[in-house]
This record gives structure tokens, sequence and C-alpha cells, in this order.
């Protein structure tokens, strides 16, 4: 008789939110040949923070997969480190630079995150996604975003999402209108 392998950890191929979205992605991640290592990163990412914010508080999960050390808050600093990690993830080849097919997986990660987890694409999660898009990115439009145009975009990327100008980005920034 076959005996049944019992697993030792609840099964890895479960988003936390239990959706088994992982399970997708892990499957097109073996298509596109990103590594465990990265795709262990990703989960991660996702699952940073959960305790700082109450769920369904403006912007919460924005604030949960970019507030580094806990404090709800994000800082500068924090966007420019979150975005490095981002960089790296997404550079499949690890030659440097995003290009077409993995700007495309970037694309579709992020934009199933914040459909399945952020409302979607409208309000204050509009600004993200246009923030991380291709076009905003790649200053020289040369059809790859090098580290160094996704890096210098950063503070951009910052001072787009600090609406009110107080030097952090908080939940105060994701209020509706304003
Ligand atoms: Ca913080
Ligand atoms: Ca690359
Ligand atoms: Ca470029």
């Amino acid at each position: 008789m076959m005996r049944i392998r019992r697993a030792g950890a609840p099964p890895a191929a479960k988003w936390p939110d239990g959706s088994g979205r992982i399970a997708r992605l892990t499957c097109e991640c073996r298509q596109t040949g990103v590594t465990l290592m990265r795709l262990l990163l990703l989960a991660s990412a996702c699952a940073l923070g959960t305790a700082a914010l109450a769920q369904g508080a403006p912007g919460a999960h924005f604030i949960e997969n970019w507030d580094m050390d806990g404090d709800a808050l994000i800082s500068a600093a924090e966007i420019v480190e979150k975005r490095g990690e981002i960089f790296v993830m997404f550079d499949q080849n690890e030659d440097g630079a995003l290009d077409t097919a993995e700007y495309d997986l970037f694309d579709e990660t992020r934009r199933a995150d914040i459909e399945a987890n952020a409302g979607g694409r409208k309000g204050p999660m509009a600004l993200v996604d246009q923030a991380m898009d291709r076009a905003f990115n790649d200053a020289d439009g040369d059809g790859l975003v090098s580290a160094e145009e996704f890096t210098a975009k950063s503070a951009a990327f910052f001072d787009m999402l600090d609406k009110n100008g107080d030097g952090v980005i908080s939940s105060a920034d994701f209020k509706p209108g304003g």
C-alpha cells in the first residue's frame, strides 16, 4: 500500500489570505524562470507588517507591503529600499534591466495583487500602479528599465504618493478626495 506523504509545514502554495494565488504565481514563474528565492521574497513581501494597520483603512494594503519597520508610515528611504527589492525580484536574468518580458510579469503580478487586495486600479491605487508602470520608469524610452532608471524614479514616486506633503506616506495620503 502506498504511504501518504505528510507535509511538515502548511502548504507552500498558499497566499497569506488563503486564496491560493501563490500556486498560480508558482506556475507562471516556473514558465518564466523566476528562481525560488525570488518567489519566497515575493511571498514574504506580501505578508509583511499585517499587524501595523487596521484592515480596510485607506491604503492599508499598500502600507502593509511597503512599511519595512512596522510603524505604519512609509519613509522616502523605505520607498527606495522596497523599490530596490522589487527590481531585483523581477530582473529574472539578472542583467540589471527589466526587459519587456520581465516588465510584463511585473505588470501582471502587480495588477493581480491590486485587484485582489487593494480594491482595484481605481482611486489612490491608480497612482501607485501608474508610478510602477514601464512608461513612468523608462526615462530614456529605449524599452528597457535599467536599475538606475528605476532607482532614479523613487523620489518622484514618493512625492506623488505623499499627497499632504508631510514627508511620510501614511493612511491619510490615501483618503478619498485627499
Ligand atoms: Ca515605516
Ligand atoms: Ca533583466
Ligand atoms: Ca530605459
